[in-house]
């Protein structure tokens, strides 16, 4: 039987964080017992009894880990820049997940007029931390809008003039008419780990850092 304090947590998101993680796990000889896009369990067991996932929202990641209830995690940069990052260790860019955080407005609308006449913007954004950030460096005075999801809907029926969302292939965008006018940052995920595991189950989560830093280079 293997003790609480022998076995290491790792948060993990359904979708694409998840299916590329995977690949990192397989590198180390591990496989999940349940296939989490089909299971409803939340904990899955893999094929080393050290080691289980957690399942949980992508935004969530950093909490689970911050507070101890995840050893270790994968989460996108987006989601650290959102998050207060008191006590989380972001060791690697895993590189994976990629995309980009963007600024887009309606097609035809021309933003640089739009700052340069500088009435106040309405951006509409689940990244209320990074716009900020950014259009205080531009000087441009904002209007943030805190949304949950579908950004891209904003700026169609006049809730925002431009949105702030990332971007990969750029087809959502296309599809609703909108472009991209200014990149904020590139977006990867990063592995985290809680200082405390860090310290506490340092033989068991080093040699997890170690083997994703080994598949990367
Ligand atoms: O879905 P949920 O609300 O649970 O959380 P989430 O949307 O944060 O999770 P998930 O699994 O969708 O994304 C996890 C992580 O993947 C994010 O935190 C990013 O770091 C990363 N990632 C990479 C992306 C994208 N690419 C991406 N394209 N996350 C979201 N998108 C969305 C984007 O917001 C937009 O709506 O996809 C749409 C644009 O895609 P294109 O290809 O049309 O440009
Ligand atoms: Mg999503």
């Amino acid at each position: 039987m293997v003790k609480s304090g022998d076995i290491v947590t790792m948060a993990l998101s359904k979708g694409r964080i998840l299916e590329d993680t995977l690949p990192f796990l397989e590198n180390m000889g591990i496989e999940l017992i349940d296939d989490p896009e089909k299971s409803r369990k939340l904990i899955i067991e893999t094929s080393d009894p050290r080691l289980r996932i957690i399942i949980v929202r992508a935004s969530d990641v950093p909490t689970y880990v911050q507070r101890g209830a995840a050893d270790i995690g994968v989460a996108g940069k987006d989601v650290l820049v959102e998050h207060d990052g008191d006590g989380l260790f972001e060791p690697l860019d895993l590189k994976i997940a990629q995309c980009k955080l963007m600024v887009a407005v309606r097609e035809g609308v021309d933003y640089d007029s739009v700052i340069r006449t500088g009435g106040r913007l309405r951006v509409a954004t689940k990244y209320v931390k990074a716009a900020r950030t950014h259009f205080a460096r531009k000087g441009v005075h904002v209007d943030l809008i805190k949304l949950y999801g579908s950004m891209e809907l904003a700026p169609l029926v006049g809730l925002a003039d431009a949105i702030v969302d990332l971007v990969s292939s750029g087809k959502t965008l296309q599809a609703n008419n909108l472009r991209a006018v200014e990149e904020i940052q590139q977006i990867s995920s990063r592995l985290i780990v809680s200082a405390a595991a860090l310290k506490l189950k340092h033989d068991l989560v080093q040699p997890i850092i170690d083997a994703f830093e080994r598949k990367l280079v």
